[in-house]
């Protein structure tokens, strides 16, 4: 009986006989408590599909094999752990090294030559040029950043070499309403999605215009507008948070079949896929069935840790597979093919009320881990160029938009002298703002100011009176009287 109300108060509008309902509410109660809740979440489950356009596909397959018995003449071992598996007399171990390993999708090759000429490219001229430029600013904006670190008018900054092709490509195929959780390497994807160069620089500057209130490291943006959630510096927290919120689309989804359905996007590095976190949100995301797609960027190192060092099994994306994931290996050099997988996955992601995908993307990253990294202490240079020198997800495009005259030395020249002009007004702009102001260190955490706080606030105005010349005070906004404003707010 709990069972049948705490359904009705999930799902008011359940379609489900209630007769029926009671009689399943029954054979729960005979149940043990964990295997009554397993029932519970299933029939929760099956249910958003009942009165939706999409029949349940979820086999129900705990029902079939409640009991762990097998019959004297079965031939598959009936327990639920491990359904559909054969007995053998071979006394054979798996070897995972017998097996060949995931293959690698791409469309075009190194020289921008299509491989299948019958499937083609599904991109637009226009929109490949639209691409191509997104891909060149990001990698003059990682440029300019990185050098502005150098001289000491940034604190931090993480570029994008090599992999913008999957942040910019997988961008491009998913829709403005989609949810995305990012892991730091994926400013393409933010760019793709509309955050303007002013956006970007004024967090990097943490002025007065930065939305984070100058709370969070250069790099760490988030855009509520965009449906990007900000970014955390603790690897592969995006991860179950991600699968969350796929479970809340998945019935939101459900609930308003009107509204086109939307899935989660999470993207992390190889080395955050070896978080507890990751394999908690897969398999989570995976026995929910929730609407989830996982981008991995597999760009060969965990800051100095090669992936030799990471893992011994085949890639990320074989871990896809233990879970019962969808799973595809991608060329992230290739943006047709990123794109591609990208569509092809949140389609799959949408089935049947919703499932999670897996995409590994294969990109090598060409740039030192960040601003505070030498990668040359553990990798040789010639490593680097030689990957930069065979391939490259921008120079890839560049070759595939010349094979069709779309392209040129000219333009080439005149894009990127017209785009670095934008950068740095937009840098100049920013570096001129003046700082948020201060009292965003106190607020938002409690709904009010707490008696603590305001010994820390008067600490604070302490030490920043005293030492007028180590803490130039007027480069905030309000100065010191912005912290005077909280002690006396009510909020
Ligand atoms: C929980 C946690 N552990 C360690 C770190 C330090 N750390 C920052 S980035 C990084 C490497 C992550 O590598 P990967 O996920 O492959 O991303 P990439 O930098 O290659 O894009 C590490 C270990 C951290 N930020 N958080
Ligand atoms: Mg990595």
């Amino acid at each position: 009986m709990a069972a049948v109300t705490e359904l009705h108060r999930y799902f008011p509008r359940l379609k489900y006989p209630r007769r029926r309902l009671w009689g399943c509410s029954i054979s729960i109660m005979s149940l043990r408590s964990g295997a009554r809740r397993i029932c519970l979440r299933r029939i929760v489950e099956s249910s958003l599909c009942l009165n939706g356009s999409q029949p349940s596909k979820i086999p129900l397959v705990w029902q079939q094999c409640r009991s762990v018995a097998s019959t004297p003449t079965a031939e598959k071992v009936l327990f639920p752990g491990a359904l559909n598996s054969k007995f053998t007399n071979d006394l054979n171990f798996l070897d995972p090294a017998d097996k060949d390993a995931i293959p690698t999708y791409r469309v075009v090759d190194q020289s921008g030559r299509v491989l299948d000429k019958e499937t083609g490219v599904d991109t637009e001229d226009d929109e490949a040029l639209a691409l191509y430029e997104n891909m060149v600013c990001l990698s003059i904006m990682d440029l300019l950043m990185f050098e502005a670190q150098r001289q000491g008018r940034l604190s931090f900054y993480m570029v994008s070499a090599g992999e913008e092709g999957i942040a910019v490509g997988s961008a491009s195929a998913l829709s403005p309403a989609d949810v995305v959780f990012c892991q730091y390497r994926e400013s393409g994807v933010y760019m793709q999605r509309g955050f303007t160069l002013d956006q970007f620089m004024n967090q990097l500057f943490s002025n007065s215009k930065d939305a984070g209130l100058g709370r969070n490291m250069p790099v760490h943006y988030g855009s509520r507008e965009l449906n990007i959630h900000t970014i955390s510096s603790t690897l592969a927290t995006q991860i179950p948070h991600a699968a969350g919120a796929a479970y809340a689309l998945k019935l939101q989804n459900h609930q308003n079949p009107d509204v086109p359905p939307r899935v989660a996007v999470c993207y992390f590095g190889e080395g955050a896929a070896s978080e507890g976190d990751f394999h908690a949100a897969l398999n989570i995301a995976a026995t929910r069935q929730v609407p989830c797609l996982f981008i991995c960027r597999n760009n060969g190192y965990a800051i100095s840790t090669p992936t030799s060092d990471q893992y011994r099994g085949d890639g990320i994306a074989s871990r896809g597979a233990g879970y019962g994931i969808n799973t595809i290996r991608v060329d992230g050099n290739d943006i047709f093919a990123v794109r591609r997988a990208t569509k092809e996955a949140r389609r799959i992601a949408l089935e049947d009320g919703g499932r999670p995908v897996l995409i590994e993307m294969m990109a090598y990253r060409v740039g030192h881990h960040s601003t505070s990294d030498d990668s040359f202490a553990y990798r040789q240079k010639v490593e680097v160029e030689d990957w930069k020198r065979r391939d490259n997800p921008v120079t890839r495009l560049r070759k595939w938009l010349e094979n069709r005259c779309l392209w040129d030395e000219d333009k080439e020249r005149e894009l990127r002298s017209s785009t670095r002009k934008e950068i740095l007004q937009a840098f100049e702009k920013a570096e001129k703002d003046k700082k948020p102001p201060i009292k965003h260190m106190f607020d938002d955490v409690y709904e009010s100011i707490t008696e603590e706080q305001k010994t820390h606030i008067e600490e604070l105005k302490d030490i920043l009176t005293r030492y007028p010349k180590e803490y130039d005070i007027d480069q905030h906004d309000g100065g010191i009287e912005s912290l005077n404003e909280l002690m006396t707010s009510k909020k």
